[in-house]
């Protein structure tokens, strides 16, 4: 593992959980170190950069979710200034190029907090992780880094995972928070995602999803004994029971 220089700009990607087959959703990166800087070179990459590399004339790479948007000015570390962001990337889904600058001359920020938010299209995928790279992007193309041009920063690279089905809050559990989710969407008829508890997929907040949430009660909990209700327990906690049947499941916990 790389040591960072004392006041150098450190990037830690981290691990991210999405919903799966969802739309502009929002991973956030953030910079420490502080130093200051004045303009920023952003490439990310999703997997290996996916079958588009074969219009680059390289072996067609493993599809994956896209990189739909980078925001480097909303509520960043560069936020707070004047700036301009400009694309400088290829064509290529699961890769993206920006840069951005700061517009007064002489001006500087420090680098410490949020870097930028990407926007991922998880549409047409149900499971799996990927990397999510900042650093070592596109190798095959160059090598592109994440830079404060012209200081470097020292790069953790992440990933991206598919929720587990349940997980309606993607913090990678199946539990009662998820349930309440859910109980609070009861019967939605219309217009209901992942994030209302519509694991199903068919914008409704029915006893299917309360099923699906049953049937995988307790993921990401494992080694801890947890109460798993049945999937009519779940329903009539989504019902109302909401109260009642959490604190069953309090009493039941060690
Ligand atoms: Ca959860
Ligand atoms: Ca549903």
């Amino acid at each position: 593992m790389a040591v960072a220089p004392v006041g150098a700009a450190t990037i830690s990607v981290g691990s991210h959980i999405l919903a799966p087959d969802t739309p502009a959703q929002q991973v956030e990166i953030s910079v420490s170190g502080g130093n200051l800087v004045s303009a920023v070179n952003l490439a990310a990459q999703v997997g290996d950069g996916g079958p588009e590399l074969a219009n680059y004339g390289l072996p067609a790479g493993t599809d994956g979710p896209a990189i739909a948007a980078v925001d480097l000015t909303t509520g960043t570390i560069f936020g707070t200034k004047p700036a301009t962001q400009f694309p400088m990337g290829a064509a290529i889904p699961q890769f993206a190029y920006y840069g951005l600058m700061l517009t007064e001359p002489g001006e500087s920020v420090a680098a410490q907090g949020l870097l930028v938010t990407l926007t991922i299209d998880t549409s047409g995928f149900s499971t799996g992780t990927w990397d999510l790279l900042l650093g070592d992007v596109l190798p095959e193309l160059g090598t592109y880094n994440t830079d404060f041009a012209p200081t470097t920063a020292t790069i953790f690279n992440g990933s991206i995972t598919m929720a587990a089905l349940g997980d309606a809050n993607c913090d990678g559990q199946v539990n009662d928070v998820d349930a309440s989710i859910l109980g609070a969407h009861w019967r939605q008829t219309s217009g209901a995602d992942w994030f209302d508890g519509d694991f199903s997929g068919d914008g409704q907040v029915t006893d299917a999803d309360a099923a699906i949430l049953a049937a995988h009660w307790g993921t990401g909990s494992e080694g801890q004994s947890t109460p798993t209700p049945e999937p009519a327990a779940v329903v009539l906690l989504a019902g109302g029971l909401l109260f009642a049947l959490l604190l069953r499941l309090r009493v039941a916990r060690p």
